[in-house]
């Protein structure tokens, strides 16, 4: 597609229709590329990227004119948000249910500086984006007195360097043109992650002296196809096919049906049990008989531990953390290891994200989804071995208080049979209580440990969600909640379906178990854990937070007994089209293992 645009009227795109009604400029007329923003629109266009998640700034006025009055504010479409953060995990969500990257736009230095950590989320889960940022002028001549002074920076890049893939300050159209397709590309491809493109508002503003040569867009974005060497696959399906406890760890793979198959198939023909993890998108079915426990997060379940530890080799799929998940389950794991992963491409000096050093047997440099198909080629058919027990329960719940479980547990059967895509947990989630059996049934955490990014997450997975059939439904903690509320507006205003019901422990409850960590190994009062944590006194009305901003509120729920008439009247809402937000009173308190791991008093 050549990035020349030809008017908005005449270049009506798909895109998600009932989103296109919103926010309609008036039709401008302009046919023609005349500013250099206005190439910097074209090649976004020609990208094919359907919206643009932002939060405005004088900084890039020029390419905000651009978009709205040459592209006609379609493909991309602006969605205003009320705070970078959201912003950007707005389009992390949306990359996290669609594997690819919608941009983003913020304005200099100041609204780069509230975007940082939702960016660190992003890449630290490994989610394309491409973040569009401005400064200057750089020229000082051109300058506005103090205001354009305090948003230039020399190098406002080096902001994010540590945790983006590849920055630019493009010094004119042209070369503006060429930074995005590049964002773009390097963006969407293996190891993916956030990239930056900083315009200067001098080059934006500029008049193009002469017509801008259409070039074709696809070309300069050649899909990265990397397959595994053969003899590497030949090494490790040996290693497989001769394995006694073979045991797969699926950590990042993409949110697709066929490769989803392919790894069901690959563990039933090895029995190899399987463990996943909460960190990132469902890569298994968690009530297949060969799943090892119930997906863990900080703690391991303690089968999936025990298969670790009994495994003679170990095939880790682009698992987030090989050498910490063998600390984790007691340290003795004398497995052979394979490890299929792209990400040390990805690895520098500034972001330790990158984990522990994992003893690897085998290494085979692509993309789990591309290495398991050749891998089941390799081992050739077989027949099933005997099949592991795993029959699945959830948790027993407690009578009396109010817990997570009960609202997980009600939520679930409030949700049924409908296809459901759990956006978000919060850290309070048991993984015992929800089955993943499509790889859209959860879409991960937040990657990089950031609290607040649950609520914008949850709204960009839900704008991609759309049309899908699929129910958006979010757990958050209220303290992660109230750190990313208004990413409720956006997907008020845009009439983006959600759910979201936030596990309400009044407290950054996380902490409390620190303190009363810290508290027992000195010999300090364990009772003291809540002060400077508790959010209550006042409470918080989190629903009345929810309405003030266009959505629907219901709660607070503090008895089991409410928990399903409000889960299926909020249900009701959402797929009437509303953005839901259910407080529930939750009782304080993780798992057993969990709390039991936070408060040990040994390292
Ligand atoms: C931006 C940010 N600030 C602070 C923290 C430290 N922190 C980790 S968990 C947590 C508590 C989160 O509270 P909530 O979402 O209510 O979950 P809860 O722990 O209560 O289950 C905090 C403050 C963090 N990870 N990120
Ligand atoms: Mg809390």
């Amino acid at each position: 597609m050549p990035t020349s645009n030809r008017g908005s009227a005449k270049t009506q795109t798909t895109g998600n229709a009932s989103l296109a009604a919103f926010d309609r400029p008036v039709p401008a007329g302009v046919n023609a590329a005349g500013f250099g923003s206005d190439v910097v629109a074209d090649a976004l266009r020609a990208l094919d990227i359907p919206y643009i998640a932002l939060n405005p700034g004088a900084s890039y006025r020029g390419l905000h004119d651009s978009l709205v009055n040459y592209l006609g504010n379609e493909r991309p479409q602006m969605l205003l948000c009320l705070h970078e953060e959201s912003a950007v995990a707005i389009a992390h969500g949306y990359a996290k249910v669609t594997g690819k990257a919608m941009a983003a736009a913020v304005h200099s230095n100041v609204g780069l500086m509230h975007a940082t950590m939702a960016i660190f989320n992003a890449w630290c889960d490994r989610m394309p984006m491409v973040i569009l940022g401005a400064t200057g002028p750089v020229d000082a001549v051109k300058r506005r007195p103090w205001i354009d002074w305090i948003h230039t920076a020399r190098d406002q890049g080096a902001l994010i360097r540590g945790y983006t893939k590849w920055d630019d300050q493009p010094a004119s159209p042209v070369a503006a043109r060429e930074a995005v397709l590049r964002a773009s590309w390097i963006a969407n491809t293996a190891p993916r992650g956030p990239t930056y493109v900083n315009l200067d508002a001098e080059m934006q503003e500029s008049k193009l002296a002469e017509a801008v040569p259409p070039i074709e867009a696809k070309r300069y974005m050649p899909p990265v196809a990397t397959a595994p060497a053969a003899d590497v696959v030949k090494t490790a399906s040996e290693l497989l096919r001769n394995a006694k406890r073979p045991v797969i760890l699926a950590g990042r793979v993409s949110r697709e049906l066929d490769a989803w198959n392919a790894r069901v198939a690959l563990a039933e023909r090895l029995s190899a049990r399987v463990v996943t993890d909460l960190k990132v998108g469902a890569a298994f079915p968690t009530d297949h008989h060969l799943h090892a426990g119930a997906p863990g997060g900080t703690v391991l379940a303690p089968e999936a531990a025990d298969a670790i530890r009994a495994a003679d080799v170990i095939l880790s799929l682009d698992w987030v953390d090989v050498a910490g998940t063998f600390k984790n389950a007691g340290g003795n794991v004398s497995a052979k290891v394979v490890q299929i992963s792209v990400d040390h491409h990805l690895h520098n000096g500034w972001s330790m994200d990158y984990q522990g050093l994992p003893p690897v047997d085998v290494f085979i440099a692509c993309e789990p989804d591309t290495a398991v198909p050749p891998l089941l080629a390799a081992l050739g058919p077989g027949g099933p071995r005997a099949a592991a027990s795993g029959a699945k329960e959830f948790p027993k719940l407690a009578a009396d208080e109010l817990t997570v479980d009960h609202l997980a547990d009600s939520l679930r059967r409030a949700v049924g049979e409908r296809p459901a895509s759990l956006t978000h947990v919060s850290l309070s989630w048991n993984g015992a209580s929800w089955l993943f059996r499509h790889p859209l049934d959860y879409l991960g955490s937040d990657g990089g440990g950031g609290v607040g990014g649950g609520p914008g997450i949850s709204v960009g997975a839900a704008l991609a969600l759309q049309g899908t059939g699929r129910l958006a439904v979010a757990v958050c903690g209220d303290g992660d909640f109230m750190m990313g509320i208004t990413a409720l507006w956006t997907a008020a205003h845009y009439h983006i379906p959600l759910l979201i019901v936030v596990a309400n422990n009044r407290s950054f409850f996380n902490d409390e178990l620190h303190q009363e960590r810290v508290a027992r190994i000195r010999n300090r009062p364990v009772e003291n854990r809540w002060v400077g944590q508790r959010i209550s006194e006042p409470d918080i009305d989190l629903a009345g937070i929810a309405r003030a901003q266009g959505a629907q509120g219901f709660g607070p729920v503090t008895s089991i007994a409410d928990l399903a008439p409000t889960f299926a009247k909020a249900i009701a809402a959402v797929e009437g089209g509303a953005v839901v937000v259910v407080d529930v009173r939750v009782e304080p308190g993780y798992t057993a293992a969990m709390t039991a791991v936070m408060t040990r008093k040994s390292e």
